[in-house]
């Protein structure tokens, strides 16, 4: 009898030792989750102002001030300077001068590009206006095309008061960028009208559109960094950031008490300080944290309320548990889109003109057209050894194939996206 006691245990133990081996994946420690490295570079005057205002996420991610004026640079624990362009501006701003930013930043694009090697995603942020912030930020992101992260812009626009000649500068600037990035984000300072009070003061001002944007930026830095509770992994993330030119919706909404779920949903899809209030995304990615008492009621009313809005779009979310909330609930909202979405400009009468312009030129072309008659339909390729356009007829068959293997392409994509982060097999 005894031995049978004997032998049962030592099944039991064997058996137990055999499944914490199977297990083990599933309990490795946090540390051994892919933590994505994270650069946050403020280029010029305002950029640098918001990165030195960050908080909580000094230790998540790697934060540098760019700038060509060494009083820009406030020592900070915590924040890297990079100080460029001396030859070119002596150590001071540029005094609007986007073309001697370019050739500052362009003297130094050998350092410039070291400082992205070995990142999984760097986030650029300009206020733009200036001479540094809108004329050196277009060599740093093209410094990091080749870096094989993702890039993600945050720029703001001045505020009207500052001038036309500002908002220029800006506005030309933030074209190009929108271009190069993979996903950008654009906070006009004068939406800062829509939430504070008419007699604030100027540098108030600034520091409100600071911290609401670095809210946002610190609430992405958690998605990302913190991987394990969240269903949502740093694949997901490229998956929402990739492609050039997408411009991005990002926003955080914290509520407590018994209609805390509904307030959320209220505040979350429409944050005042962004130029576009209705915007429609192609992908969305939220995660819903709260402390304990997190209801799967509130995650449906939430979930829902976000997917009510974006119909169409393709959408990855996450359930995280956050002791330190206790009785809120706070959801970070991403989302973006393809299509550009059309600067404001300054004043109406300008678009007006523009308008009646473009509406000259339109029957001019018109009528030009009439005239000529349809060429056969012809595709670019682009031709590596001449570096120009050259433009190929292809065949019927040839243009189906094309079209095949772009629908396959499509095919997979999409079936990757209907399985759950924490389901998808980890390459
Ligand atoms: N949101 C926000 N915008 C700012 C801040 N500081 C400046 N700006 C805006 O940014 C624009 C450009 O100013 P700076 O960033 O100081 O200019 P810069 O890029 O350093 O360029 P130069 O000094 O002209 O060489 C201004 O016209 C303001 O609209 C800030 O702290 N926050
Ligand atoms: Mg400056």
């Amino acid at each position: 009898m005894k031995s049978k006691k004997k032998k049962l245990a030592k099944r039991v133990k064997k058996l137990v030792k055999h499944r914490k081996k199977v297990l083990a994946p599933a309990s490795f420690p946090a540390e051994s989750f892919f933590k994505a490295k994270i650069k946050v570079i403020g280029i010029g005057g305002g950029g640098g102002s918001i990165v030195s205002e960050i908080g909580r996420s000094l230790n998540r991610a790697t934060f540098v001030i760019a700038d060509t004026d060494v009083r820009a640079f406030k020592k900070r624990r915590g924040i890297k300077y990079f100080l460029f362009g001396q030859e070119a501006t002596h150590g001071l701003g540029t005094g609007l001068n986007t073309d001697l930013a370019k050739k500052a930043a362009e003297s130094e694009k050998e350092k410039i590009t070291k400082l992205f090697s070995g990142q999984d995603i760097v986030i650029f942020i300009a206020s733009l206006g200036g001479g540094v912030g809108s004329g050196a930020t277009q060599t740093f992101v093209e410094s990091a095309k080749n870096f094989g992260g993702i890039t993600f812009g945050i720029f703001t626009l001045p505020f009207k008061f500052e001038g036309k000649n500002k908002y220029k500068i800006a506005t030309k600037a933030l074209k190009g960028l929108r271009k190069s990035l993979n996903v950008s984000i654009t906070i006009p300072n004068e939406r800062i009208f829509k939430v504070i009070q008419a007699n604030t003061a100027i540098t108030d001002a600034f520091s409100t559109v600071n911290k609401s944007l670095i809210e946002s930026l610190e609430s992405l830095i958690d998605l990302i960094y913190s991987p394990g509770i969240i269903n949502i992994d740093f694949a997901d993330l490229r998956t929402i950031l990739s492609g050039t030119g997408s411009q991005a919706f990002l926003n955080t909404a914290e509520a407590f008490g018994s209609d805390r779920a509904e307030k959320v949903v209220r505040e979350i899809l429409h944050n005042p300080l962004y130029q576009n209030s209705n915007f429609k995304a192609q992908k969305v990615l939220f995660n819903i944290a709260g402390g304990g008492n997190l209801s799967m009621f509130e995650v449906d009313k939430i979930s829902k309320g976000i997917a009510a809005d974006n119909q169409s779009a393709k959408i990855i979310f996450g359930i995280s548990k956050e002791p330190h909330l206790k009785n809120k609930i706070k959801t970070t909202l991403l989302m973006t889109s393809q299509p550009a979405i059309p600067i404001q400009k300054v004043k109406k009468t300008v678009v007006k003109k523009q308008q009646v312009k473009k509406e000259k030129s339109k029957k001019i072309k018109k009528k030009k057209l009439k005239k000529i008659t349809p060429l056969p339909v012809m595709l670019p390729v682009f031709n590596v050894l001449n570096q120009k356009p050259e433009p190929v007829r292809r065949s019927a068959l040839e243009v189906r194939e094309a079209q095949e293997i772009e629908e396959n392409k499509k095919t997979k994509q999409e079936e990757e996206w209907e399985i759950p982060a924490f389901l998808r097999l980890k390459k």
